[in-house]
């Protein structure tokens, strides 16, 4: 992925996510949603390391990483608009969309749900020596789950080929990182398996792209499973309506001046990889692909009740 594209999608998920923040402010989207402002580039720069076989799986805040892996915006919004084009038809809502064909399967509402699924796919991977790679993200929270140090045995003793990505955003709902966890430091936690654990910044596109892509290379070749911390700060509330009385506002304001995505763009200018008009042009393009995708989603069906019971686990 170049530099420009790789930041066309960071700015995608930007204002995709302000994007829906308004509209839920305005009651135009019902249900909740979990934002990711200030983790974007994470997102892009794990993306931009796979190969399209590759599988991810995400968490509750999960727009930006199906975005990254290339989703359509205005089927995603849909999803949250409750329309028959979004990815589960509307059915889902925020947390229920996935698109095999871009080899992304899914958040789950269940905080660390989807580490022992992602471990099955690389299991089926490796049995049927796909060549894929299995990449599990999720949260700080999520890293507290019995089900992570089970799945990374597993992965470990079997040799699978999968990476274990974690967003560490310094909070899980009001908790923060270094009240809920013993050891701050998640990939410390990957050592008593014998497994690799790398600690690195993941507001950096280019090291989260660098180390995402050695270690599914790695894992590619055999080499089994890794553990990649990402730190990162959640610019934005946990969800909907967060009060954010857990953290103070010059807390924030700090973290605002070391936005990732300004970062990003200002390396891209320094370095003469994008002059200010392209950026100009580029924010310009993207904040209309949002616009369109609003429009779309408003002129779309409602969800059909008449399919709404089809596609479901029946007794
Ligand atoms: C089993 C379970 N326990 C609790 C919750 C409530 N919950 C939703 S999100 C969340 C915090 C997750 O924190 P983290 O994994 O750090 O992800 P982040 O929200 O920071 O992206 C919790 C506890 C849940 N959904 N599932
Ligand atoms: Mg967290």
């Amino acid at each position: 992925m170049l530099l420009q594209e790789a930041y066309r999608r960071m700015l995608l998920i930007r204002n995709f996510e302000e994007t829906i923040e308004k509209l839920f402010l305005e009651g135009r989207v019902m249900g909740t949603a979990h934002t990711c402002i200030g983790q974007e580039t994470l997102s892009v720069g794990v993306a931009a390391a796979l190969q399209p076989c590759d599988a991810m799986t995400t968490t509750h805040r999960g727009h930006g990483h199906f975005l990254a892996r290339g989703a359509d915006p205005a089927r995603a919004m849909a999803e949250l608009f409750g329309k028959s084009i979004g990815y589960s038809k509307g059915r889902g809502g925020s947390q229920m969309m996935m698109d095999s064909s871009i080899g992304f399967y899914g958040a789950n509402g269940i905080t660390g749900g989807s580490i022992p699924f992602a471990t099955g796919i690389a299991l089926d991977a490796q049995m049927r020596k796909t060549g894929r790679v299995a990449i599990c993200m999720f949260g700080d929270g999520a890293s507290n789950q019995g089900v992570f140090h089970e799945s990374l045995n597993m992965a470990a003793l079997w040799n699978l080929p999968i990476l274990y990505v974690i967003e560490n955003n310094g909070y899980a709902m009001s908790t923060a990182t270094v009240r809920g966890l013993a050891n701050p430091c998640v990939a410390d936690r990957a050592a008593a398996l014998k497994v690799p654990g790398i600690r690195i910044d993941g507001n950096d596109f280019e090291e989260v792209r660098e180390c995402v892509r050695h270690h599914a290379d790695k894992a590619r070749q055999g080499k089994g499973p890794a553990v990649i911390e990402c730190l990162t700060y959640r610019l934005s509330g946990h969800s909907r309506g967060d009060p954010r009385v857990y953290r103070s506002r010059e807390e924030e304001e700090n973290a605002w001046k070391k936005d990732p995505v300004k970062t990003f763009e200002k390396t891209l200018i320094e370095r003469k990889i994008a002059s200010e008009s392209e950026i100009e042009l580029i924010q310009q393009q993207t904040a209309q692909q949002i616009e369109e995708a609003v429009q779309r989603c408003e002129q779309a069906p409602e969800a059909s009740l008449d399919e709404f019971q089809n596609s479901l686990f029946s007794p």
